[in-house]
């Protein structure tokens, strides 16, 4: 290791007088590796829905438990840590759930409320939830946002109001929290902001219902009805030059259930074949993931974008010696050398791969 790691020092030396290679761009249109999760059912009055993940090998395993109709599954900071909700059938309430390296715990069980809509704030430590009960006052379900630790199982309210507040999710900064505010069926779109209370309004229109607000790499998205007369479901994305409708949405089926990627790519759920498949957008255009199992309508996706393992240009998941001579070999423009993945050998972070990520590379392996 030693001889190697001082052969490949003297090898930097030779390479230094190498000019800065601009980064190749890869031109492929398929989806980046990563772990998916979603829901599958008939149809939510059959109450038979089921949650599945693929790993990033491509496996698929349904998440099985104590429980029924398991939807609207979550990522936390990791792949193996998954919030979801579901019936528990003894207590017959929805309840939270959490998934943890294969473990299931209820952390709502024998609460005695509606728990529903469960999303991690970005720390992976606490969960934000809707919970509902029955208010004898108003004769009709009380929804109010909360938040969950789910060591402590301690629950904290953020809202106390007769509307019905849902679907929360948590901006990148954990600052604001946006939801979904129903007033006669109709939804909006508001932003809480989390030190003063205040909320505003994002999104509202007469007539038109709105829901599903998703906050991702500093991006808002929801779904909404076209217009007040149709009322098929198109996926709106909320930046700081306003709103824009995503150009896969149609007049005459569904978009909706918004999971981004990245700025441009995200996966949703699409009702173009008569019942709801997950297809998957690459910022120019849609196709339906493949091998996806389950009858009838597959929605509420959540993804959790593999992280390349720094310096790993050869793609085996490891960074060893073997990365650090393809790179050196690539930088000395050696013939039939090819970087299966050269954003992972940009450790520097600049898009250029030079002689100084190699030397980062050496660095990351003698520590
Ligand atoms: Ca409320
Ligand atoms: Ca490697
Ligand atoms: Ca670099």
């Amino acid at each position: 290791m030693k001889k190697m790691i001082s052969f490949l020092l003297s090898a930097i030396q030779a390479s230094l007088s190498l000019s800065v290679f601009p980064m190749q761009t890869a031109a492929q249109v398929s989806m980046p590796e990563g772990w998916l999760l979603w829901h599958s059912y008939s149809s939510y009055e059959n109450m038979d829905s089921h949650l599945y993940i693929r790993n990033d090998k491509g496996n698929i395993n349904e998440i099985t438990g104590n429980f029924i109709h398991a939807m609207n599954g979550n990522f936390g900071n990791r792949p193996d840590l998954i919030t979801f909700m579901a019936i528990d059938q003894t207590a017959d309430e929805w309840d939270i759930f959490l998934y943890d390296n294969g473990r299931i715990t209820n952390l709502t069980k024998n609460s005695g409320f509606r728990n529903e809509d469960p999303k991690w704030l970005p720390d992976g430590k606490t969960i934000v939830f809707k919970r509902g009960f029955w208010n004898t006052e108003v004769n009709d379900f009380t929804y109010n946002l909360a938040l969950l630790n789910p060591s402590t199982l301690k629950i904290t309210m953020l809202t106390d109001s007769l509307a019905e507040e849902a679907m929360p999710c948590f901006s990148q900064d954990g600052d604001s929290v946006y939801y979904t505010e129903y007033s006669n069926g109709i939804g909006s779109i508001m932003k809480m902001d989390m030190q003063s209370r205040n909320t505003e309004i994002i999104w509202h229109k007469k007539g038109v219902n709105a829901y599903y607000p998703i906050y991702k790499n500093h991006q808002l998205y929801f779904t909404k009805w076209i217009s007040n007369e149709n009322h098929h479901d198109m996926i709106m994305k909320y930046t700081k030059d306003g709103f824009q409708a995503q150009t896969f949405n149609s007049d005459t089926y569904d978009c909706s259930d918004a999971c981004p990627i990245d700025e441009t790519c995200m996966i949703y759920s699409c009702s173009a074949n008569g019942t709801y498949s997950l297809y998957y957008y690459d910022g120019t255009d849609s196709v339906e993931i493949s091998g996806i199992p389950g009858e009838g309508n597959a929605l509420g996706a959540d993804f959790f974008r593999y992280q390349p393992v720094p310096g790993d240009v050869n793609n085996d998941k490891i960074c060893s010696v073997a990365d650090a001579v393809m790179l050196q070999k690539w930088l000395l423009s050696m013939p039939d050398t090819i970087l299966t993945d050269w954003e992972a050998g940009d450790i520097t972070k600049d898009h250029q791969l030079n002689s100084i990520d190699l030397s980062a590379l050496i660095h990351l392996l003698i520590e």
